[in-house]
């Protein structure tokens, strides 16, 4: 049994306990989060008189502290903890005598089924999914806290597997070598070396040769020299480089090491081309921002584009390989939209700006219903064309690269599931990325899948996303809690290690989150268009007069909504998609119940549009309704500016400026969020930042060093954090420069691109070298997830395809 309940019932506690649950059933609901729980602990803990104390420090308050959520029945409650990251244990605790008996996972199942009236075994079974068996045999990792570091861990432990036999690991290195070329070419070594016994002398006589020579001796100069020798142009640019790694080869032969073969994989040029592919649109890079579907994701990948291409060119030419007028190719796959709304998104290729190679290809959905496939298709709609889409990008794909992509990187469910069915057409290593996991941020998505089908097609999504993860080589997560969460809270991909969609299936083990597939690599910010205020050479001078007005005084009904009594007042900034989650309306009211923040403040939000009927998007048009409700209630309209455009990227860059150089401050509300790009732009800016505990923020904020954490579900909380900080700042003038620079710094040290796509390559070899070397067998959970691909996704996409072309 579970020692923190142990410890409750053998002591004065179990009173306590009894009388808690008793206290929890006042609450007259069965199902109880944390959030309750929580709640209903500290109201219980005020109101204890007598007995032992309960608090957070007794043996009750231990406990609850490990509490995940309860359900309560007649006659028992049953108790989900956590007893430490990534470890869920589940208890019935029967009320009448305080015995206990531990769950397993289908029979929590079961009566979550059955909470909500599903539960139906007189009908049979309910499918199982369990991907268990195929993480059996493959490593893990042990200790939570290395989760997220899993490329260190797999290189050690498949090289420390191989280095074991010498003649089993030399004929590897030799095969893996022998495999490069480019349009033909041989890359690394060619046929004069035959084995690898050959290999290690060829080598000895390539380091004499090179180490004879000048350290900045062009490659050019002794290319003919080298090949004689067996050796192809890749190794390095000059004779000091060509040296390094031939030396880094020496050394693995001779004595192999993992970390230098990290290195050196990280050397070779194995990677020319790559495909990221973000489907849902619009995906462009005018006009788009701020529409329904489209934010950070489409910021990430076009960021992420340019520093690829610019770091594969880098790598390109460190190797040497400019000699062969290499090309290297970054294309982001995403959906043509015919219907482009004055978008580029009807275009098939649009160059990425500030790139000599790096393209947006866009392919169309086929046309069934076309007031579907010809216009904008929100994320919940679009799993119908999914699988034809990806047979068409393929052959799209091959006619760009003149070949295959080295990597593929997918982007969201709808993107990652187009990702596995590309890599496993081509063959090609795959990575994802989720961005944002829905399952965490809809409350009881999973529960109430049928309730919610009709507008969010979660039964598709999470199918696809069990697809995506599990068939994927390698994980890219912004960060560690996106995996395992928190002590108190779960991570995005843990919340699919086990959970029910009633009627449909039970996943038992849905993910192994101690697998090395998963890699936290954080994304940056464009350091040109976010860059510190306090640069003044480097500001977009000619903005200012129009982006002050805009934010502070134009009166255009068509962008703006409320006209400041007093403009000079600290600007209080907020940039987002009107979406609930966002809670931008939360926002709205926290700073409409505190009359002492008005009086120091005003609220700047550029959010969305400002018309409910302007918008397709049923959450936008909601929110919409909501903004106008809560300025109403509070009687805002001289406090607020709520400006409803879509702004040139360099001008969003230089409006946190502006707001800066008013020593205004940023704030996230965000119910929840999984990373949040606009916490580092407004942290580079210099502007002190407020960003939500649920999520990201709490990982890229240091509370009170460089940033400030606020509780989205507690306005009055959240209004005094905020206010403190500005009576603080003006009684202490410094207070708001130390945050300020604080956040500066903090961008400039983790969150940069150069820093990310550095990893990301690295990653992408050494995965590349593993999968290849090792064999790892993973036909057998490929082909599983193909079969759940097509007995579980494709029947129900089309019936949802039937439903779009009925419609219409
Ligand atoms: N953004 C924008 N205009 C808007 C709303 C958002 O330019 O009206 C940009 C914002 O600057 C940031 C991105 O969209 O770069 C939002 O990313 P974030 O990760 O914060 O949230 P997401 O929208 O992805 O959930
Ligand atoms: C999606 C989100 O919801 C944000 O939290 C992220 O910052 C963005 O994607 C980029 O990954």
């Amino acid at each position: 049994m579970s020692q923190l309940i142990e410890a409750v019932i053998h002591s004065e506690q179990k009173i306590a306990l009894q009388e808690f649950i008793n206290a929890l059933r006042a609450l007259d609901k069965q199902y109880l989060l944390r959030n309750d729980i929580e709640t209903v602990f500290e109201q219980f803990c005020q109101q204890q008189q007598s007995g032992e104390a309960v608090d957070r420090t007794s043996a009750l308050g231990k406990l609850i502290e490990r509490t995940q959520e309860i359900i309560l029945e007649l006659e028992s409650a049953c108790w989900v903890l956590r007893p430490g990251i990534a470890k869920e244990e589940v208890y019935r605790v029967y009320l009448a005598d305080l015995s206990v008996e531990s769950m397993s996972v289908p029979q929590v199942l079961d009566l979550r089924d059955r909470l909500v009236n599903r539960y139906n075994p007189d009908e049979g079974d309910i499918f199982e999914i369990d991907l268990q068996p195929f993480y059996d045999y493959s490593p893990t990792l042990r200790d939570p806290k290395n989760i997220g570091k899993g490329v260190q861990f797999l290189n050690r432990y498949l090289s420390s597997k191989l280095f074991q036999d010498s003649k089993e690991w030399l004929s590897a290195l030799y095969t893996f070598l022998s495999l490069h070329s480019y349009k033909g070419i041989p890359l690394l070594i060619n046929g004069r070396i035959k084995n690898q016994a050959q290999l290690s002398a060829q080598l000895k006589q390539a380091i004499d040769l090179v180490s004879g020579l000048p350290r900045d001796r062009a490659y050019a100069d002794f290319r003919f020299d080298l090949q004689n020798l067996g050796f192809e142009p890749g190794w390095g640019n000059t004779a000091a480089r060509v040296r390094e790694t031939l030396e880094l080869l020496d050394d693995l032969i001779d004595s192999p090491d993992d970390s230098n073969l990290e290195t050196f994989l990280s050397r070779l040029p194995i990677i020319f081309n790559i495909v990221l592919v973000s489907v849902h649109g619009w995906f462009g890079q005018e006009g788009v921002l701020g529409r329904p579907d489209t934010g950070g994701q489409v910021v990430y990948v076009l960021d992420q584009a340019r520093s690829l291409e610019l770091q594969l060119e880098e790598q390109v030419e460190l190797a040497g390989l400019s000699v062969l007028n290499v090309e290297t190719k970054v294309i982001i796959l995403s959906r043509l939209i015919p219907n482009s709304d004055g978008t580029r998104c009807n275009e098939r290729l649009e160059k990425v700006h500030g790139t000599k190679n790096a393209w947006i290809l866009r392919v169309p959905f086929r046309e069934f219903n076309p007031d579907y496939t010809q216009n904008w298709v929100s994320r919940f709609e679009i799993w119908p064309y999914l699988e034809t889409y990806a047979i068409d990008a393929e052959k799209e794909l091959y006619r760009e690269f003149q070949g295959k992509p080295d990597l593929i990187i997918g982007n969201y469910s709808d993107g990652n599931l187009v990702a596995f069915l590309l890599a496993r057409r081509l063959g090609v290593t795959q990575f994802i990325i989720a961005h944002a996991l829905e399952k965490s941020k809809y409350l009881f998505s999973n529960l109430y899948w049928q309730e919610m089908e009709d507008n969010y097609h979660f039964s598709l999504q999470f199918t696809a996303d069990l697809i995506a993860m599990n068939s994927a080589n390698c994980v890219i997560s912004s960060t560690y809690q996106e995996i395992i969460g928190r002590p108190d809270s779960v991570g995005q991909y843990e919340s699919y290690q086990s959970f029910t969609m009633p009627d449909l299936y039970h996943v038992v083990h849905g993910i192994e989150l101690f697998s090395p597939k998963f890699n936290v690599v954080p994304p940056g910010v464009n350091e040109t268009v976010f860059f510190p205020y306090d640069r003044p050479e480097e500001r977009l001078h000619s903005l200012h007069e129009s982006l002050q007005d805009l934010l502070f005084t134009l009166d255009d009904p068509a962008q703006t909504f409320g006209k400041l009594a007093d403009p000079s007042k600290r600007p209080i900034f907020s940039m987002a998609r009107l979406d609930r989650i966002k809670n931008l309306t939360g926002l709205a009211e926290c700073f409409g119940r505190s009359p002492e923040l008005q009086e120091h403040c005003n609220l700047i939000l550029v959010a969305g549009k400002l018309r409910a009927d302007e918008s397709g998007d049923a959450e936008e048009r909601d929110e919409i309704e909501r903004l106008y409700r809560v300025i109403e209630q509070y009687n805002l309209y001289d406090k607020i500016r709520w400006l409803g455009v879509r702004l040139p990227k360099a001008d969003s860059g230089e409006i946190y400026r502006v707001i800066a150089d008013r020593q205004g401050i940023f704030v996230q509300p965000a119910l929840f969020e999984a990373f949040g790009l606009t916490i580092l732009e407004s942290m580079i800016t210099g502007l002190p930042t407020f960003g939500t505990q649920f999520g990201g923020p709490l990982e890229i904020i240091e509370d009170g060093k460089n940033g400030f954490y606020i509780n989205p579900t507690n306005l009055e909380e959240m209004a005094q954090k905020i206010l403190d900080f500005v009576k603080e700042c003006e009684t202490n003038p410094n207070r708001w420069a130390e945050i300020s620079q604080g956040g500066i710094d903090r961008v400039y040290s983790t969150y940069t691109w150069k820093i990310h796509t550095t990893k990301l390559l690295s990653l992408a070899r050494v995965y590349g070298f593993w999968n290849f070397t090792a064999k790892e067998n993973r036909e057998d959970l490929l082909r599983y997830l193909e079969s759940l691909f097509h007995l579980i996704y494709k029947p129900r996409a089309k019936a949802l395809l039937d439903k779009h072309l009925n419609n219409g």
